[in-house]
This record gives structure tokens, C-alpha cells and sequence, in this order.
């Protein structure tokens, strides 16, 4: 039998609260399976509430210990109060106080949401909806408090508690073994944003002086023995704290700010107001275990959570409909300062990879939404690629079409105007029409529209009139409840390139509004003319990926390897290569087994050869020309009727043909890029070791065997993780020679670090061979792997469902099946890593009919199961929708 659908939460439903609180007292006496939490409250009636209105305060899991108002126990029949819900009758206006005990066992608590325990470490998780797991509250994040809250805790079993805000004061609890601690935080904010840690961690510290002068103690908290690789950590606080004054003129506002590492957390980590959380896969890196990979995702997920401060802590979202108003906003933020801290060219590239195989598939199947929703059943369940990172593409679009100095301006207005409030993105974009004095009203369907719009773009250039003529077409296609959609605001960049392969000027634009290099698309159709162009041009469109859409132009194969050779735009010389690689991938897809050796264009071959010599170009930008498309990428260039076996076949052939055609070129470089100086984690660094890598992966599986023993010889040289990993990779993947070895001499060296033995399950987990479905059952029962760890989780079982395309979509069914037991297996303790795992499922309705067929069928299974969390019931109904 299956479970209820709950009624959805819709964002015409809003209406503000009945009841303000204004301060949170909060008295809190841990303990692993009894915790005690004193909840003073005090509160009034809204001023335009009805008299009568009850409190209805939301509870999750939680029981009542007992209740009192003003300092009198409330009577039986004033309250109802179970473990979701407590609604007190005939409150006066206040304000007036409320006490309420609840009693919690953290030890229980496998969700990882409210209070529970990690490696014995006492921590939260509030957002979005935690808190009511502690305390019976107004759980919504528009209910702006001061808190202050007092933590008690055995002084032997955690000598440190931490709060959010400022240490107020410490002391023994006398004649007892127990300890406390006071934390007052003056900044008002949501229950959300509340933390608490409590446990026994070593502490990294270092110091940073605002620009307002205020000297700040920073705290970053870790296990005993991790202290050495809290460095990296510190060190992007410190620059983050410093770019968001100089980029954005915002200053930090306590006098600490505490960074705890946890081993077990469902997600990357949380900006809690002055003590962030985080996953210790965010904070720890030391060469040995860390790749640059994980150095770049540190560096960016510790500038996310402290840029946070400002956008999302001090200026909130009033309702969770407007997550994108923090998360979008907070993701341009961090990757604008990644791109300041590395290359700027490099950093877009990526994001925008991520974006195309992380939110395009998302957009353009069953989980398709809007950057903001209007209608939610789970709202753990929208903290998606389309929110975050879709919505950085729109803040992004906004400074495009605004220009950098009105977008400046416009953020500066909304931090003046909003400051300790809880908004929407109407008020958000009200600031930069006002600061611009431009209409939003179209470019505001960003928000409101899912699914990725595609852009057409075909050219005529007549040489009579010297005139190029554009004939822009642009359509978004359907989505859940979204059908007919009306033209979207796209900015799009544009530069001609002459025959020289140099800057081509023209004179007006007509057909279009222009700003800069920027032309306006607004309608569903329109010809956009340059005027005075002197020689027939290469239009390089959409430079930087300026729109978050698919491009399909006329350009041919001749044009698009010109521009990879001389585009003054490095996005769009990347672009231009990977659009006639994808060309090529798809062909041999579709040509079929039988096509071999794959016949690659000796132009393109040539053009790649090109890239990867260029020694004028970075490392770093030569190593993303040189990456193959994922399978993932090219089924969702295909679309429709996948079969990833073709595909995986494609690509395998494709690199194949490469690296044997060019091994000789390959080597050489492979030879230049070698490191002779001890590692360093720079972006430079960084991208000689990530040219090196890609060509070693060629190289490992040009034909005949040539250089296995080259890949072995990186393995064992290796003094750093990301050489080492990578050269694990090619052996297990390509089953090269003494692969078995390499996996078990990297057990043996790592077996103590989980974050590294990660690695060691990914690589299996992501083999594309028929064995690695029951490689990885069997390693379910690893001694390293538990299915209660997020990370360990993800490691295994999540690299198998989404970094696995032709093994969890393998024919039979069988992957579909085993992702579908484990999940439902999780589930009953884990809902939240449960329904991440099953979002691998997002793509089911594009396979070919036999794999669509079993998909349907295991998902149709899962429907029908009894007692789903709320979390796998939405995502499963959507799928099937
Ligand atoms: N705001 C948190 C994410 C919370 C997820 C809740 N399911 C981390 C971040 O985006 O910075
Ligand atoms: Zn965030």
C-alpha cells in the first residue's frame, strides 16, 4: 500500500506570521540519549492578527516535556501538542512569555537534521527545516530572533560548546561533572540559521582585522590528530573575508567567526550565523589525501558559507520559495571569487560544464522547476542545480545586461535597504531597476520559467552591403506544469572575428538593443544587423556563455575549428572545439559498434593537436580543450532514445583513436608537464598537474599497450594525491596491467584516512565494466565503507548511480534495482541522502525504450512501497509524473 501524498506548500499561499518572537532563550543540557532543551520564548501577536488566532508552533519528532506561559503551567486544555505540533488558544497580544521543555535523543537521530551526534561531536543542522527537531517553534525563516543561548554538556565529554554569535561567558556547573557555556548572537535571524557543537576538537586559530577595524578571532574546530590540515581552510577565510570588503564593500559583524568539521553531514556544510558547519571534506587537505580538485572545492565552499553572512544571514529569504534569493546569489559570489583567485577563463569553463551536466539534465527532465518553485512537497528536496546554480547564472545575466558599475550599485541598495530582513526576489530586483533605471519585468521570467531555453542564431553576411544579418530564434521548451512560455530578456555577447583571425569592427546594430558587445534578445524571433563590416566575419556568439541556454548555430565544422584556433574569447575557443567533438562522438554513436577504428577528421585531430602543444595557452584551459565530453554529456546532447552502452563505446574509441594518432605529441608534453618542485596547491600548479593527467588518461588507452607501464610509474611516484588518483584511475578503468596491486597498495596506505579511501571506493564505483555492479555489493561490506555516512554514501553508491552511465543503466535492469533497494534501505534512516541518491533517476524518460521500460518499472516498484519518507515520495511521484 502506498503512503499519502501530503498537500504541497505553495508560494500564492504566503501570508505572514500571526505571532513575532523577538528573543530566544534557550537552555540546552546534552546528554547522547536524553537531551533537555529549555525553550524561552517571548512573543506578541502581529499587529494586524486576528485576536482569536491560536500559536501553532511546528514541532518534528519531538516530545513535550512541559509548558508554561508567563511563569504559570498551562493548563491540559489550553494546548494541543503532538510530536509535529503544539497550537495554544486565547493567548493575550504580549508580549508574553512562553517556556517550553522538550527532551531529545541525538544518539537516535540517523536524519543528521536537528540535534544529533557525529564521532561523538554534539551538532545541528537546522536548514531548512531542523530546528523544529529541538524545540517547538515558529520554524520558518521570516520569524527573525535575537538569540541566546546557554549549552551544557559533561566537561570530560565535551570540553568545548560552542553557540552562534559572541561567548558571553563559561563556568562549572558546581557539584556536578558538567560544564557550561553562555553564546549571544545580536544579529536577529531565523531558527534556521541556529547551531550549536558541542565535543572534544582541536583548534586552528589565526586573527583578521576588518576594514572597519574590527579584530576578529578566527576558530576552525577539528578532530585531534586533523590540526595539520586545517591550512588551506584558514587561508580562504582569510581571503575570502578580505575580497568580500574589497568586491563588495561588506565586513564581517562578530568578534569570532568558528568553522567546526564534522565527518557525518548530508550536505557540503551550513553558514549557521558565526559558526559554520561543514563537512570535513570542505575543510581537511593535505597533499597526500586531497586532490586540487579538493583544494579548489575547499577554497569555494568556504568563501559560499561566509559570503553567506551577508546574503542569507543578514538579508534572509522570507519564505523558502526564495532560496535562490541566498543560494543563487551567495553561488555567483564564489565563483566570481574563484575566478579572482584563479583564472577567470578556466573558473567559467568549469562552472559551466558543471552547469550543463549537472542543471541541463535537470531542466529538461521529470525534476524540472523553476529557479524559483511555486509549489514544493519537501523543500530538502529543492536545494537543486537549478536553484543554485541556474540561479547564479541568472545574478550573472544580471550584471551582463545592468554592466558592472548599476550592478554594483543595485547590490549596494539592496544591503542598505534590506539589512535584518527576510525578502523575495520581487524586492531584490526592485533595487537594481531602481539603481538602473531599467525595466525587469521580462528578464524577471528567469525566475518563473524552467526548462533551458534554446537559442538558434543563423547568419548571412552580404558583402554588397557590408551587413551581417542574424536571425535569432529562441524557444523554451515545456516543463511540469509549465506549457506555453512566453520570450525571455537573453543577453548575448557577440564579437566578429575577421580572416586574420583579429577583432573585426562594425558599425550600428540594428534590430536589437545593444550594450557594449551585449545584443538584447526579447522577442521569439529577430534579425540582428551589423552594419559596415568590411569582411565576411565568424560571428563568436554567446562569448562567455553569456545565457544559460543551448546554442545551435549555423556555423560549420570549418568555422567552429577557426574560432577554436583564434578567438579572442577563451570560453568560446572551448566551446567551438567541444561542439565538433561533440559532432564527432554523436556520428560514431549512432554509426554503431561495427565503425571501427572511428574515423576522426584529420582537421579536428589537427586542431586539438594544436591546443594541446600551444604553449602560449594556460595548462589549466589546454587540459579542458583536451577532456572528452562525459557520457552523461553526450546522451544529453542526443536527447532522446539513449542507449549509454553506444555512447560509452563512442567515446572509448574516440579517445582511443586520438591518443594512438597523437602519442608521440602526447608524451612530449606529458614529459614538459612533469613537476620537479614539491607540491604546491596553486592554480598554476594546478594546471600543469591537470594537463598532465588528461594526457596520461590518452595515454593509458592508446592501442597496444605501449605506455601502461608509464601510468604504473606515475602511481608509484606519485607524492601527491592528485597524481596519484589519477594514475589509479587509468589503471582500474583501462584493467592495466597490476591495477589489483594499485588498489590494494592504495588501501594500504590510506586504509586510516576515510576522505581518501572515498577515492579508492569512487574509482571502482565508476569503472565502466560489466563487473563493477557486483564489485560494488561486495564492497558495501567493506570495513571502510558505512551506509550511515553521507560521504561514504555518495563515494560508493551515489559515483555508481550518477558517475556511471552505461553500468547503472545497464539493460537488465540491474542497476536501476540495486540503486532502488539501497535507497529505499536508507531511507528509513536517512531520507535526505536517500532522495539525493534516487535524483540519478532524472533522466530515465530519455533512454531507449528497453532501459526506459525497466526504469519505469523499478520506480513504478518503489512507488508502491509503503511508509516512504516524504523526501523519496516526492521525488519518485515527480519522476513518474
Ligand atoms: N545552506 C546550506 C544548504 C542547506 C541544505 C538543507 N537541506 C549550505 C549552502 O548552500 O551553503
Ligand atoms: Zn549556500
Amino acid at each position: 500500500m502506498r503512503t499519502e501524498t501530503p498537500a504541497p506548500v505553495r508560494l500564492e499561499d504566503y501570508s505572514p506570521p500571526s505571532f513575532r518572537i523577538d528573543t530566544v532563550d534557550l537552555d540546552i543540557r546534552l546528554a547522547p540519549r536524553a537531551t533537555r532543551v529549555a525553550a524561552r520564548l517571548t512573543i506578541r501577536r502581529a499587529g494586524d492578527a486576528p485576536a482569536d488566532a491560536p500559536l501553532i508552533l511546528d514541532g518534528d519528532e519531538l516530545t513535550l516535556v512541559s509548558l508554561a506561559l508567563d511563569g504559570q503551567v498551562l493548563a491540559a486544555d489550553r494546548y494541543r501538542a503532538t510530536p509535529s505540533r503544539l497550537e495554544i488558544d486565547k493567548l493575550p497580544d504580549g508580549p508574553f512569555r512562553l517556556d517550553i521543555e522538550t527532551r531529545l535523543d541525538p544518539d537516535a537521530n540517523t536524519k543528521l537534521m536537528g540535534l544529533y551526534r557525529s564521532n561523538g561531536t554534539y551538532c545541528t543542522q537546522c536548514e531548512a527545516e531542523g530546528f523544529r527537531r529541538i524545540t517547538y517553534f515558529l520554524d520558518r525563516p521570516d520569524c527573525l530572533a535575537v538569540y541566546t543561548t546557554r549549552i551544557e554538556a559533561r566537561a570530560s565529554e565535551a570540553p568545548l560548546l560552542l553557540g552562534n554569535g559572541n561567548p558571553v561567558e563559561q563556568g562549572e556547573v558546581p557539584g556536578t561533572d558538567r560544564h557550561y557555556a553562555i553564546w549571544h548572537d545580536p544579529h536577529p535571524k531565523p531558527s534556521y540559521l541556529f547551531a550549536l557543537v558541542a565535543g572534544d576538537l582541536a583548534c586552528v586559530s589565526d586573527r583578521f582585522t576588518t576594514a572597519e577595524g574590527r579584530d576578529v578571532a578566527l576558530n576552525i574546530y577539528v578532530e585531534h590528530g586533523n590540526e595539520n590540515h586545517c591550512g588551506w581552510a584558514m587561508d580562504s577565510l582569510k581571503r575570502s573575508m578580505r575580497w568580500d570588503e574589497e568586491t563588495f564593500g561588506r565586513c564581517y559583524d562578530l568578534d569570532v567567526f568558528n568553522i567546526v568539521a564534522v565527518s557525518d553531514f548530508n550536505m557540503g556544510a551550513m553558514e549557521n550565523k558565526g559558526l559554520n558547519i561543514f563537512n570535513d571534506k570542505y575543510v581537511l587537505a593535505d597533499p597526500d589525501t586531497a586532490t586540487d580538485q579538493d583544494y579548489a572545492g575547499i577554497e569555494a565552499v568556504i568563501a559560499h558559507e561566509y559570503f553567506h553572512n551577508w546574503t542569507g544571514n543578514r538579508i534572509t529569504c522570507r519564505d523558502w520559495f526564495q532560496l535562490c534569493l541566498k543560494e543563487g546569489l551567495t553561488v555567483f559570489r564564489d565563483q566570481e571569487f574563484s575566478a579572482d583567485m584563479r583564472s577567470r577563463a578556466v573558473k567559467r569553463i568549469s562552472d559551466v560544464r558543471l552547469l550543463k551536466s549537472h542543471q541541463f539534465p535537470e531542466d529538461a527532465g521529470p525534476l524540472a522547476h523553476p529557479v524559483r518553485p511555486r509549489l514544493y512537497h519537501e523543500i530538502n528536496n529543492f536545494y537543486t542545480a537549478t536553484v543554485y546554480e541556474k540561479g547564479a547564472e541568472v545574478v550573472r545575466m544580471l550584471k551582463t545586461v545592468l554592466g558592472a558599475a548599476d550592478f554594483r550599485k543595485g547590490m549596494d541598495l539592496f544591503f542598505e535597504r534590506h539589512d535584518g530582513e527576510a525578502t523575495t526576489i520581487e524586492a531584490f530586483l526592485a533595487c537594481f531597476a531602481e539603481a538602473s533605471g531599467r525595466d525587469l519585468n521580462q528578464f524577471a521570467l528567469w525566475y518563473e520559467q524552467a526548462g533551458t531555453p534554446s537559442l538558434r542564431i543563423d547568419s548571412d553576411y552580404d558583402a554588397n552591403e557590408q551587413r551581417l544579418t542574424l536571425t535569432v530564434v529562441q524557444h523554451t521548451p515545456p516543463t511540469p506544469k509549465q506549457s506555453d512560455k512566453p520570450a525571455l530578456h537573453i543577453p548575448v555577447r557577440i564579437g566578429l572575428v575577421g580572416p586574420t583571425g583579429a577583432k573585426l569592427s562594425h558599425g550600428a546594430v540594428t534590430g536589437a538593443q545593444t550594450t557594449g558587445d551585449v545584443v538584447h534578445i526579447t522577442a521569439p524571433k529577430q534579425k540582428v544587423i551589423f552594419h559596415d563590416v568590411a569582411d565576411r566575419p565568424v560571428p563568436s556568439l554567446l562569448r562567455g556563455f553569456s545565457a544559460p541556454v543551448t546554442l545551435k548555430s549555423d556555423l560549420g565544422d570549418t568555422d567552429l575549428l577557426f574560432l577554436a584556433a583564434n578567438d579572442a574569447d577563451a570560453f568560446n575557443r572551448w566551446e567551438a572545439l567541444q561542439t565538433v567533438v561533440f559532432k564527432t562522438l554523436i556520428a560514431q554513436t549512432f554509426a554503431g559498434p561495427r565503425q571501427q577504428p572511428l574515423e576522426i577528421d584529420p582537421r579536428l585531430t589537427a586542431a586539438i593537436e594544436a591546443t594541446m602543444t600551444d604553449d602560449t595557452l594556460e595548462p589549466a584551459f589546454r587540459a579542458l580543450c583536451l577532456q572528452l565530453p562525459g557520457e552523461a554529456d553526450i546522451a544529453r546532447e542526443i536527447g532522446s532514445n539513449v542507449d549509454p552502452e553506444a555512447i560509452h563505446l563512442a567515446r572509448s574509441q574516440m579517445r582511443a583513436g586520438l591518443a594512438t594518432a597523437l602519442a608521440p605529441s602526447i608524451k612530449r608534453i606529458y614529459d614538459g608537464m612533469r613537476e620537479t618542485a614539491p607540491y604546491a596547491p596553486d592554480a598554476a600548479a594546478a594546471g600543469r598537474r591537470a594537463l598532465k593527467n588528461v594526457l596520461l588518461d590518452y595515454l593509458g588507452h592508446a592501442h597496444g599497450g605501449e605506455y601502461d607501464a608509464l601510468v604504473r610509474q606515475q602511481f608509484d611516484a606519485a607524492d601527491n594525491m592528485t597524481d596519484r588518483l589519477a594514475a589509479l584511475t587509468v589503471l582500474v578503468h583501462a584493467r592495466l596491467p597490476g591495477y589489483e596491486d594499485a588498489l590494494s597498495a592504495f588501501a594500504d596506505r590510506h586504509a586510516r584516512t576515510p576522505l581518501a579511501m572515498d577515492k579508492w571506493f569512487m574509482v571502482q564505483a565508476t569503472a565502466p565494466r560489466e563487473e563493477t555492479l557486483a564489485a560494488v555489493k561486495t564492497l558495501t561490506a567493506h570495513p571502510g565503507f558505512s551506509a550511515a555516512n553521507p560521504n561514504r554514501v555518495r563515494a560508493l553508491i551515489g559515483a555508481f548511480a550518477s558517475g556511471n552511465q552505461s553500468q547503472f543503466n545497464r539493460a537488465d535492469g540491474a542497476g536501476f534495482d540495486f540503486i532502488a533497494d539501497f535507497a529505499l534501505d536508507l531511507d528509513t534512516r536517512n531520507p535526505q541522502a536517500a532522495a539525493r541518491l534516487l535524483s540519478a533517476f532524472r533522466s530515465w524518460r530519455a533512454l531507449e525504450p528497453g532501459r526506459r521500460a525497466r526504469a519505469r518499472a523499478t520506480l513504478e516498484r518503489m512507488a508502491q512501497a509503503s511508509d516512504l519518507s516524504p523526501d523519496v515520495r516526492d521525488i519518485v511521484d515527480r519522476c513518474l509524473q
